[in-house]
């Protein structure tokens, strides 16, 4: 089989890579691990910037999320039991957000690839990269027993953290830097109508709490919880009882509780693996980078880093030119490390850090104070909050 890009992983990046490489007439065959199914299955990121609204847009996968996906110009943060908000809408000049779950997002991309026939593998096994610093590099897998081979002119590493593309270069090639956090995110997904009519960021003496939605009528509730806790140690009325604890008197008194759909926990890290290209391997997304959901910057950025990509394969395939392929690393790398910081900083500033007591949590109400009292501060916080600038 030849293609001129073999993607690696159907998730976010890869399909909507796939999707807008396809509308600019340059051919793909995206390769995925898993099933359809099992892909949908995975309860992740909630909130799209405007930048990843633009790129479903030009990827023609955008009207579902218009329809049904609800505009936020604001967001609540809870701390020392009351609750302040931040006008992003009027703190960047009226930009906002979209409350879109990345299932329904895949969906609509899965849906997108269906309809235009394009070849997508699933359940492939035994993934594997070959001669990517050669211009014929090569994609090994398994499917049903039956051993294939793609030649293509570039490879996509879209395949997520644990993906094969990065393990796939020599160590002495990528610098790697890590910080993982002694706690995760437990979630909840359920059929209930969210507590308030935007996102709740809390900060508590009990640890973090975060009230998000997928809908009028689906909530997504995450607390705070050790890095060794299971999922097993926790029930609905546990959860929910715990949520409650963390919420002011008057988000308490609308809590609607009720069956979990899902229930899982996220650790949390921030991860970054530099440079994003190694002859014609590039990663993307996942692959190349983590940041602890606070500032619900994961989808966001692996949506970024699909849009350099793909305007740098157009490029090259339209107008012979290596500038976009050549500049894609640092270019992405250059928004990669601001959203790193923000996310960081956020989860920092929202978290319960074990280590530093009540000092902490003292110097954090006193940052929150400062946050929601200075525009100065809180326009950081906004501008941040609905995305940076793509600066192509
Ligand atoms: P994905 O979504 O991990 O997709 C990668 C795909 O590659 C496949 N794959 C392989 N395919 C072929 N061969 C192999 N050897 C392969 N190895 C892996 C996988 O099966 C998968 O289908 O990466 P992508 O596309 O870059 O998308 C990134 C986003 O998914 C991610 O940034 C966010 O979901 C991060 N994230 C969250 N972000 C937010 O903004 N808000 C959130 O609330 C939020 N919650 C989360 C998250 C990530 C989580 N992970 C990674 C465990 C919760 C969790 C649990
Ligand atoms: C979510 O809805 O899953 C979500 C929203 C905002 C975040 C993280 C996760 O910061």
């Amino acid at each position: 089989m030849r293609t001129q890009v073999a993607i690696i992983g159907a998730g976010p990046s890869g399909l909507l890579l796939g999707q807008l490489l396809h509308k600019a007439g340059i051919d793909n065959i995206v390769i995925e691990r898993q099933s359809g199914d099992y892909v949908l299955g995975r309860i992740r990121a909630g909130v799209l910037e405007q930048i990843t609204m633009d790129l479903l847009e030009q990827a023609g996968v955008a009207q579902r999320a218009h329809a049904e996906g609800l505009p936020h110009d604001g967001f609540e943060l809870l701390f020392k039991g009351e609750r302040h908000r931040i006008d992003m809408h009027k703190l960047t000049g009226g930009k906002r957000v979209m409350v879109y779950g990345q299932t329904e997002v895949t969906r609509d991309l899965m849906a997108a690839r269906a309809a235009a026939g394009l070849n997508t593998v699933y359940e492939a096994s035994n993934v594997s990269l070959h001669d990517f610093d050669s211009q014929q590099p090569r994609v090994r897998y398994e499917k049903d027993g039956v051993q294939h081979e793609i030649t293509c002119d570039f490879i996509a590493g879209c395949d997520g953290f644990h993906g094969v593309a990065r393990a796939s270069v020599p160590a002495s090639a990528v610098q790697l830097y890590e910080k993982v956090y002694p706690f995760g995110w437990l979630g909840v997904l359920a059929d209930v109508p969210p507590v308030g009519e935007e996102l709740i960021y809390a900060n508590t003496p009990r640890g973090f709490a975060l009230c998000s939605m997928r809908s009028h009528t689906r909530s997504r509730y995450y607390l705070q919880v050790p890095s060794d806790d299971k999922v097993e140690n926790w029930t609905d009325t546990l959860f929910w009882e715990e949520l409650a604890r963390r919420l002011d008197p008057a988000a308490r008194e609308r809590l609607v509780t009720g069956p979990s759909l899902e229930m899982s926990i996220a650790p949390l890290r921030s991860f970054v693996a530099e440079p994003m290209r190694f002859g014609q391997l590039f990663l993307a997304g996942d692959a190349a980078h983590i940041v602890p959901p606070t500032g619900a910057k994961g989808l966001n950025l692996a949506a970024s880093d699909v849009g350099y990509l793909s305007s740098a394969f157009i490029e090259h395939y339209r107008e012979r030119s290596q500038a976009g392929i050549d500049h894609y690393s640092a270019r992405c790398l250059s928004r990669i490390w601001k959203a790193e910081r923000f996310s960081w900083w956020f989860t920092s500033l929202m978290h319960r850090f074990p280590e530093t007591g009540e000092f902490g949590q003292k110097i954090q109400e006193a940052e929150l104070d400062y946050l929601v009292n200075s525009e100065a501060a809180s326009t950081s916080l906004a501008e941040n909050y609905v995305g940076l600038p793509m600066k192509l």
